[in-house]
Parts: structure tokens; sequence; C-alpha cells
């Protein structure tokens, strides 16, 4: 009987003892500033998988840009001080140049899981990132071009731009002059003058004020903005199948979610921007097919320029046309 009593106790502590062992946490960071428009959905992520993962899996949210400067998160999360990242690819080109193809999609998310690229991307991001790719929190999203000084023709010729990896190749191309800073930047580069103008999605210029310094807004966008959750690939490789599970429901609810959301959010913000005084210019339809077509050629050189082995292939399943 005492020998029943003493294995049940142990039995308990070994049960027990294996169940905390079990609870992982995971540390996370975003790139975007905690609470605004690309860091939402991350946000919306995590308490899914924190509600679903109760006893299982945590994530640990460390914050933003305040924490990590956001051109470093990439660089984090392939050495594992990071877990898991909400980040666009734009802010890792120096581990991954090929990243930056995700702003030059024609298909959807789901297209791109069904016709063999997405699994073509991730099998880049084991290999140069040390990750997984869990999914693209962004639906369809259009970059734009700001200015402050009025254009009637796509030739950039003298003005000075805020850029990103994502917009180099195409404003170098019209002629402009870039400069690349984090978006915490943005605000004082154009209060002081030190830009004409600088690139960023149709959603989103609200959230750090830039719409008191934005005078103008060219149309059409270009492109679409991705911004994703990226796991470290030891992490990952340490989780159970119930604990990946839990992942990849969360990102695939939120991938899903965001097609909806970005559709609502890119018409709520350019009435925003209409109402606060920002003016949109556009030129003649021969100049707006001319701008657009040259988006994708300095775009899609710009990638192959960078990777002549993946470049080509990206195309041929991102593009609807070569
Ligand atoms: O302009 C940027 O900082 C940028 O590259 C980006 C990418 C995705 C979403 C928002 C901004």
């Amino acid at each position: 009987m005492r020998k029943l009593a003493a294995l049940t106790a142990l039995t308990i502590i070994a049960t027990t003892g294996v169940a905390a062992a079990q609870e992982v946490t995971l540390r996370a960071v975003t790139s975007f500033a905690e609470k605004t428009t690309y860091s939402r959905g991350f946000e919306r992520f995590i308490e899914r998988v924190n509600e679903a993962g109760k006893g299982s899996i945590r994530i640990n949210y460390i914050g933003g840009p305040k924490a990590m400067p956001p051109f470093e998160v990439g660089n984090a999360l392939k050495n594992g001080v990071v877990e898991i990242a909400n980040v666009t690819g734009a802010f890792y080109t120096n581990l991954m140049p090929e990243a930056d193809a995700w702003k030059l999609r024609q298909m959807t998310m789901a297209e791109l899981r069904k016709n063999g690229g997405f699994d073509y991307m991730a099998g880049i991001y084991a290999q140069k990132m040390n990750a997984i790719f869990l999914a693209n929190l962004v639906g369809d999203n259009p970059f734009h071009l700001y200015l402050n000084k009025k254009i009637t023709s796509p030739d950039l010729t003298g003005l000075k731009l805020r850029i990103t990896p994502v917009y180099r190749d195409f404003f170098q191309a019209m002629g402009a002059t870039v400069v690349q800073t984090a978006p915490g930047e943005v605000y004082t580069a154009l209060e002081r003058g030190v830009v004409d103008g600088y690139g960023w999605p149709i959603t989103g210029i609200f959230d750090l004020g830039w719409h008191e310094k934005t005078k103008y807004r060219v149309d059409p966008g270009f492109y679409t903005a991705e911004v994703s959750v990226l796991i470290n690939k030891a992490s990952w490789e340490k989780l159970t199948p119930q604990q990946k599970a839990i992942l990849q429901k969360a990102a695939e609810e939120g991938e899903k979610e965001a097609i909806a959301d970005f559709a609502k959010a890119n018409a709520e913000d350019t009435e925003r921007q209409s109402k606060a005084g920002i003016e949109a210019l556009s030129f003649d339809a021969a100049g707006s097919k001319r701008y657009l077509d040259q988006a994708y050629e300095a775009g899609w050189a710009g990638i192959t320029r960078q990777s002549a082995e993946h470049g080509p292939k990206l195309r041929g399943f991102f593009a609807k046309s070569n």
C-alpha cells in the first residue's frame, strides 16, 4: 500500500513535471510601431495563439521599434534572438533580397500557395533566413508616392524621396534621389524638409501623423504591401504537432481575414486622406500606363540583379503576365 501511494505520488510529479516542461514561450517583436496599421494583424495573431494555446504555447510580445530597430529584426529572427517576428521583406534584403519580391505578386496568397510560388519562397526562407514563413497578414494594399511638390508626369528629376528597398529601383528609374529611413524617421524628415516626399502604402499615414506634412498623393498605386509572421526554424522544430497547429491556424485565419480588412481600410484611408486635404495627383492614361509598367519593370530588374538564380523563377510564379 505504501509502495502504491509512493508510486502514485511519483506519477503525479512526473506528469505535472512533463506538462510544465511542454509549455513553450516564444519571444516576439514587430517591425512597425505597436497598435498601428501593420502591427494590428500580428497583435490579433498573438491574441489567438495565446487564447488557443493556454498551458501549451504562449507568445511573449516584446514590442516594436522601441525594442528593436526595424532593419535588425530579420537578423534577430535568423539568429534566434527573437523567435517570432512581424516584418516586411524590404527590412531584411541584406539577408534575403528575394523577400522584397512579395511586393510584385499579382496573385493572391491563396493562389501562390497552390501554384508552387509559396513553397518556392518558403525554401529560400529556410535556407537564407533560417525561418518558416507562416502568413502574410496584408491583403491587397498598394503603395503610393506621397509628395510635397506637384508633378504632372512620371518624372521625379530633382526630387529627394524617402525610401526603403520597396521603392528604390522604381523611384530612381524616374530620376529621383533617394534616402532610406525607417518609418520612425519619416515625420522628422518631412518636417525638416530633408525629403520632398516618401513611399508608403495607401493605409497608415495617419498612424504617425504624416498627413500633417503631406500635400499630395500620386495615383495610381503600384505593387502590394506584405508584412508577414516568421518563426525561427530551430524554434519551430522544437514544437509539438499540436503547438505547430495552433500557430498555423492563427496564421491561416489572419491571412484570410486580411483580404477583407485591407479592402475596407484602403477605401477608408483614401477617403480620410482627401478629408485631410491631401490632393490626389494623376497622369493621363498613357502616363499612368508608363508609370505602372516602369514600376514592375524596375522592380523585377532589381530583384533579378540581386538574385539571378531566383528572380526569374519568382517572376514566373508571381506575375500575371510577363
Ligand atoms: O515604406 C516602408 O517602410 C515599407 O517598405 C513598408 C512595407 C510594408 C508595409 C508598410 C511599409
